[in-house]
């Protein structure tokens, strides 16, 4: 079969779904290479210097990888010229970055994690660049925070890029999820995978075990069952995963099936969860939900939630629909 590109994919998709207006295809363009330039820098390793600690902390009280700022930088500079946003945040900022005045500014909102899985980074784990695109609000002047404080179901386009054996970019515009992989030698993106489908059923769940002590009942509950495995409640083994990069954990769920959890726990009760909304669980859940997934916070839809703060983390619980389902239905018992 002839593979095309991902500008002949996003031309195809404005021509039959009117879904990629000429702006939000150049956004797409500039942060599928930009996240390009980051895979060469991460493929390099100890060999380009950009391994270990920044020796700085982000906003989020972590210590920052110099690959976390170094791709939260190339982010920034290939996005800030086009004329197509008027404004970014960042997993790596505070506050948000407008569009320089020297600079034209467009109609959308780009929020990213510019390197997720940084505990990874130094020993060869696959580790990723996460991103939504949301439209800045109508008559919006400056832009604030605020304009960014809308539900997921409000996003435009959502993706993510793996890099792993393979780099590959994930692409959602609401017209369904389509994958492509980085051909390195004429460093075009290749469509690979068309319109994605999360399998229903699974056999696979990934959660970080260690935290099971101070899980909530109905996690609790739903772990056990499936442990228990076919003689259990369940009727059928299961197997585990967590590579502890969300990136990776979801790539593998869109293409085999599998339930994704980071519930909120005893540790820190006024702590919902430890991923973020905005720019990690939001483009999650748009492309999971496109696939004929479900993501949940353990009680609603994540793309329902109202944000109201940039940074606020969530209960993150996607995946296979019929497991988001029943773990679901398990905190209103
Ligand atoms: P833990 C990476 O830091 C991240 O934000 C996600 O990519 C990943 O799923 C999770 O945190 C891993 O968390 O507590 O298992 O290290």
């Amino acid at each position: 079969m002839k593979r095309i590109s991902l500008t002949q994919h996003l031309v195809e998709e404005q021509r039959l779904h009117n879904s990629i207006p000429a702006e939000l295809r150049l956004l797409i363009e500039v942060v599928a290479r930009a996240c390009k330039t980051i895979s060469h820098a991460v493929g390099k390793g100890a060999l380009g210097e950009v391994l270990g600690s920044a020796e700085s902390e982000n906003v989020q009280g972590e210590v920052q990888k110099k690959l976390d700022i170094l791709s939260n930088e190339m982010l920034l500079e290939a996005n800030e010229w086009g004329g197509h946003l008027a404004a970014m945040a960042s997993e790596e900022m505070e506050t948000i970055h407008p569009i320089p005045n020297r600079y034209p500014k467009g109609e959308y909102l780009l929020l990213f994690d510019p390197l997720d899985g940084s505990s990874n980074i130094d020993v060869n784990v696959s580790i990723g660049t996460i991103f939504s695109v949301l439209k800045a609000p109508e008559g919006m002047g400056e832009p604030t925070e605020e304009a960014f404080l809308q539900p997921g179901a409000k996003q435009v386009a959502a993706g993510y890029a793996v890099y792993g054996p393979q780099t590959v970019l994930v692409l959602t515009t609401g017209a369904g999820v389509n994958c492509f992989t980085l051909d390195r030698e004429m460093g075009s993106w290749v469509l690979t995978h068309r319109d994605m489908k999360i399998p229903a059923e699974t056999k696979e769940f990934a959660i970080n075990a260690s935290n099971s002590r101070h899980w909530h009942p109905p996690v609790k509950r739903y772990i056990d069952e499936m442990l228990a495995g076919e003689t259990g409640p369940r009727g059928k083994n299961f197997n585990m995963r967590w590579i502890a990069s969300m990136v990776a954990d979801v790539h593998r769920i869109l293409n085999r099936g599998g339930v994704f959890m980071y519930p909120a726990d005893a540790r820190e009760p006024e702590k919902p969860g430890k991923l973020r909304l905005m720019y990690e669980a939001n483009p999650m859940a748009f492309i999971v939900e496109q696939a004929g997934g479900a993501a949940t916070n353990g009680r609603q839809r994540i793309l329902d939630i109202q944000p109201k703060k940039l940074h606020e983390r969530v209960a993150v619980f996607l995946g296979s629909r019929s497991e988001v389902e029943r773990v679901t239905s398990y905190h209103f018992e």
